[in-house]
């Protein structure tokens, strides 16, 4: 009884003196975040900086459980997990469910988006024009996309025709590219592949490099050849309970942090890219495969079909598939200002 007074009279004069926001004092709404791949990979540092925002710009009030590596739900589950309320947050990469996340896979099509940071702007702005059906039972949080993707494999990649029936992995838009390439691509999500490696299931990837010192694939391919290709997109969602349920300041503060958390992953991807190229060359001897422009013509020739055939599969879908990639082009001269 006695030691209960003197906490209360502690707690009142931290309140009163302002060392305890109020609300973290009474109950903190607590949430749980689940994301797919390990902790130090780039959708989990931007998770644990969207938390760290979160629980300071609420002063306490609200409180995120993260979970890392797919202790939570996995990487094919993450949508469907977070409708149905199993996790209060999650992060999925949009290109491992093609046929569902239609629009917003538009810009994982050969459009050029230069880096990370321009992706991320422009797949927030088409999100935002078109809202999507597929996202009307949930909250966006964020929206980003990894650095545009190369290919990193155990054999040197020099030319177009040493692609030919190389087993690379990739997902998604990216899957029809090393295809349109000739190579044989083969699916899983990301956390799979460092097995698929190591058992000699596929002989690389097709991915952003900041995953060679992330993953430490820089240990198995020794080869990195510079295509600059199509990128992956992200989605960060809520599930659409839980939103109703937060205070309108809180709201308010998830809110506020949409754009900027998505344009602060962005570059933090673009950054760590460079970390993870210089860190492969360095310390593991890896070799860079820069392409002749002549050759590098010849890789984009290539590719021209696969916008064409989108527009015409999203066209008869119903959707404005023209203006989809109209818009994706505008998007990215106007954010890569
Ligand atoms: N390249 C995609 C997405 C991706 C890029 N870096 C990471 C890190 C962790 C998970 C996914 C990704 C992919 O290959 O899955």
């Amino acid at each position: 009884m006695k030691t209960r007074g003197i906490t209360g009279i502690i707690v009142a004069v931290c309140l009163m003196a302002g060392f305890i926001p109020a609300q973290a004092a009474d109950n903190p709404v607590k949430l749980s975040y689940a994301n797919f791949p390990p902790a130090p990979t780039f959708p989990c540092v931007q998770m644990e900086r969207w938390k760290t925002e979160v629980e300071k710009r609420t002063n306490g009030k609200v409180s995120i459980d993260t979970y890392p590596g797919g202790t939570l739900l996995n990487a094919k589950n993450m949508m469907d997990g977070v409708i149905a309320g199993q996790a209060n947050i999650g992060n999925l990469c949009m290109a491992y469910q093609p046929g569902r996340f239609v629009v917003t896979n538009a810009t994982s099509l050969p459009l050029g988006i230069p880096n990370a940071r321009v992706g991320s702007l422009v797949l927030w702005d088409l999100w935002e024009k078109y809202q999507p059906e597929e996202f009307s039972k949930v909250k966006v949080l964020a929206m980003f996309t990894t650095a545009p993707n190369n290919i990193m494999s155990k054999v040197p990649v020099r030319r177009l025709e040493d692609m030919k029936g190389l087993d690379l992995r990739a997902s998604g838009g990216a899957a029809q590219v090393l295809s349109a390439w000739g190579a044989n691509p083969v699916g899983m999500p990301m956390p799979q592949t460092v097995e698929a490696l190591q058992k000699g299931v596929v002989k690389g990837l097709f991915s952003s490099l900041e995953v060679m010192k992330d993953f430490k694939f820089a240990e198995t391919c020794k080869y990195i050849t510079v295509v600059d290709t199509v990128i992956y997109p992200f989605a960060v969602v809520m599930n659409m309970e839980t939103w109703k349920s937060l205070p309108p300041d809180v709201q308010k503060v998830m809110d506020d942090l949409r754009v900027e958390q998505s344009e602060w992953t962005g570059n933090y991807m673009d950054n760590h890219v460079k970390e993870s190229v210089e860190w492969s060359q360095k310390e593991q001897n890896v070799e860079v495969i820069t392409l002749s422009s002549e050759e590098k013509a010849r890789w984009d020739a290539k590719l021209g079909f696969l916008t064409e055939k989108w527009i015409a599969d999203a066209t008869q879908k119903g959707l404005p598939a023209k203006a989809i990639v109209d818009d994706i082009r505008t998007l990215i001269k106007k954010h890569n200002k």
